[in-house]
């Protein structure tokens, strides 16, 4: 890739703190995949869309209820209408989407127009954190890209794909800075959005943090297991250190934060349904490809996350994820 030459050196925007890299050649460069760099080129367009409108809501009338329920059963914010439209229009510009899945849509949904010879398939949570949409903390955009399985445009099979088909993955926290996280197999960057709308390389090569932290809604406590508390406990204790609690309600934050400081996420299913509450497919498989990519582990209740066969596009499963210590010491001790 080539080196991107600001015209002008802007301190304020500090070229001289950040690699001169920015997103498009530095991705163009280990990408070979021109059409896959459409697509990642398209999310990333549609995320500095999304991440000014989060920063203007306000003012923008951008905040509070459309008035519709979505598919989870869950009030729509404009700003997730909003995100979700941003998404599908700048993947169907691309022109090489075949087909995506979205939090915010039942089913399958197709490019406008349609692309039948494209081949992959884009899965995304458009905005995740929406409780904290209203009250300006971080929220985020997380996705993920697969090549199709077949060409019929109604099979749900080429969304009900395993995580570990994924190609790339990746989010977009929308947090004090705006931070776009890519990773593909063995190389996990991340970029910071610069005032004049480009995404510059921060970190290359991101391995994850290893300090003492859990990420747990200790309010669903009476609902976890016997297992789990002990585990909970055991992260307590003092016994592996001091452990402190960090929770942010947005998981594309919390994960943020895990990746680069250390810690682990945990949403356990709720055992009498052994249903979770975060959604496989658009929230924890991409989410645990990065943790894989970066030296993390995920698993739900027993498996790799990675591993579960899909059998709806919005199943929900429990998570754990980020640091592998915590996560192997959960293994042992359940
Ligand atoms: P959303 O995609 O509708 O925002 O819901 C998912 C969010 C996650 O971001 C977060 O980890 C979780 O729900 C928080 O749930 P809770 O409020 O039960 O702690
Ligand atoms: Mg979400």
């Amino acid at each position: 890739g080539e080196l991107y030459e600001p015209e002008e050196e802007n301190p304020m925007l500090g070229w001289r703190g950040a690699s001169r890299y920015y997103s498009k050649e530095y991705i163009d460069s280990f990408i070979e995949d021109s059409n896959l760099q459409e697509v990642i080129s398209s999310i990333s367009t549609a995320c500095k869309t999304i991440s000014n409108s989060v920063r203007l809501a306000g003012i923008n009338d951008l905040l509070g209820k459309t008035g519709d329920i979505n598919v989870q059963g869950e009030k729509v914010e404009k700003l997730d209408e909003f995100a979700n439209n941003t998404l599908i229009n700048q993947l169907s510009k691309s022109k090489k989407v075949f087909m995506m899945g979205s939090e915010e849509i039942e089913s399958i949904i197709l490019p406008q127009p349609e692309n039948p010879n494209a081949e992959y398939i884009v899965v995304f949570d458009p905005l995740d954190g929406s409780s904290n949409i209203d009250v300006s903390i971080s929220i985020g955009t997380i996705f993920a890209i697969y090549k199709k399985i077949n060409s019929n445009q109604q099979d749900v099979d080429n969304l009900l794909q395993k995580g570990n088909q994924i190609l790339a993955s990746g989010y977009t926290v929308y947090g004090s800075s705006t931070v776009l996280c890519l990773s593909i197999p063995n190389k996990t960057s991340l970029f910071t959005l610069s005032d004049n709308q480009e995404f510059f390389l921060t970190t290359e090569n991101i391995v994850h943090g290893d300090s003492k932290v859990y990420s747990i809604n200790e309010s669903n406590w009476n609902k976890f297991t016997k297992g789990n508390k002990l585990w909970v406990n055991k992260l307590r204790s003092g016994e592996l250190g001091k452990y402190t609690a960090r929770y942010v309600g947005s998981l594309v934050a919390d994960f943020h934060r895990n990746l680069i400081k250390g810690g682990v996420f945990a949403y356990p299913a709720d055992p009498k349904s052994g249903i979770g509450r975060l959604r496989l497919i658009y929230e924890c498989n991409p989410l645990a490809f990065i943790a894989k990519q970066t030296k993390g582990r995920a698993t739900d209740e027993s498996e790799d996350i990675l591993d579960i066969k899909p059998s709806a596009l919005h199943q929900r499963v429990g998570l754990y994820i980020g640091g592998k210590e915590e996560i192997d010491i959960r293994e042992k001790i359940i």
